[in-house]
């Protein structure tokens, strides 16, 4: 097997022997981000379809989720940062009813690393909770992930609670049940704040950039 396959094997088969070696003989040759995006997703990818076949059952997605978990951490270390002042904060947030992270966290890092205060509520953040982190926090941007299609939905009702209590910061918007056509017609309409949806972390930086210029 090459080093891709090898990367995306592990996390297929939710192993880390050997993981750490190959990751570290990987960053000779990409950039962190690019590793993450490339073998490992393409590895996430090739879980989903497992499971959805039902070849997998979720404690042996769990173990994927740990590999991929523990690359990113072994990586992160890696990741270009910036020393910019604050260009301000975020409060970030899995969906209600929604456990899976891994993208949001990979949003904290790459947000943190790039001059952003990110304030991390976790999973399952209902919009009551949300609310009242924005009255406390004062955020200037406000990140929503969501990975189930029930999220999506979820989304147009946390901007609809958050409407209502009179919150009017931009949200950012992703994960992979969304699309940006679901934001741009479903969700933006319920909001009187600007809803940017983001196709990956990156992307969400860009646009939380944009925002602020
Ligand atoms: Co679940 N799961 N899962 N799962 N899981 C999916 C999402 C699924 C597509 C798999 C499948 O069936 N093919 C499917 C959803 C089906 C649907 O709704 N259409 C599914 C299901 C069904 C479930 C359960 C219901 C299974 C069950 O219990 N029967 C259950 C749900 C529990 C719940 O949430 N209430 C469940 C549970 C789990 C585990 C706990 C086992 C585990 C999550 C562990 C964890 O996160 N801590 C898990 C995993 C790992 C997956 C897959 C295989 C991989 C997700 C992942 O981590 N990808 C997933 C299939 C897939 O996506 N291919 C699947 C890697 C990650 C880096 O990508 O999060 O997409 P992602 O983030 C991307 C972008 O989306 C974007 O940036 C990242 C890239 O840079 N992004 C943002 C994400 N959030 C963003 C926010 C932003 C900006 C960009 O700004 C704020």
């Amino acid at each position: 097997l090459t080093l891709e396959e090898r990367l995306a094997r592990y996390v297929v088969e939710g192993s880390k022997d050997g993981l750490l070696e190959d990751l570290e003989k990987a960053l000779q040759k990409y950039a962190p981000l690019d590793i993450i995006n490339g073998p490992l997703m393409t590895g996430m990818d090739e879980v989903g379809r497992l499971f959805n076949d039902n070849q997998l059952i979720v404690a042996e997605v769990l173990q994927s989720a740990e590999v991929m978990k523990a690359s990113v951490a072994f990586l992160e270390p890696h990741m270009e940062k910036t020393d910019t002042d604050t260009k301000g904060k975020i409060l970030l947030a899995t969906v209600k009813g929604d456990v899976h992270d891994i993208g949001k966290n990979l949003v904290e890092i790459i947000l943190s690393n790039n001059g952003y205060e990110v304030v991390n509520l976790g999973i399952k953040v209902a919009p009551e909770q949300l609310i009242a982190a924005c009255r406390e926090e004062q955020p200037d941007m406000v990140g929503l992930s969501g990975l189930l299609v029930k999220s999506a939905q979820q989304m147009v009702l946390t901007a609809q609670d958050m409407r209502a209590a009179n919150i009017e910061v931009p949200i950012l918007v992703g994960g992979a049940a969304l699309t940006r056509k679901f934001t741009d017609n479903r969700i933006a309409p319920e909001y009187d704040g600007p809803v940017l949806y983001a196709k990956d972390a990156m992307n969400g930086l860009e646009l939380a950039n944009q925002l602020r210029d």
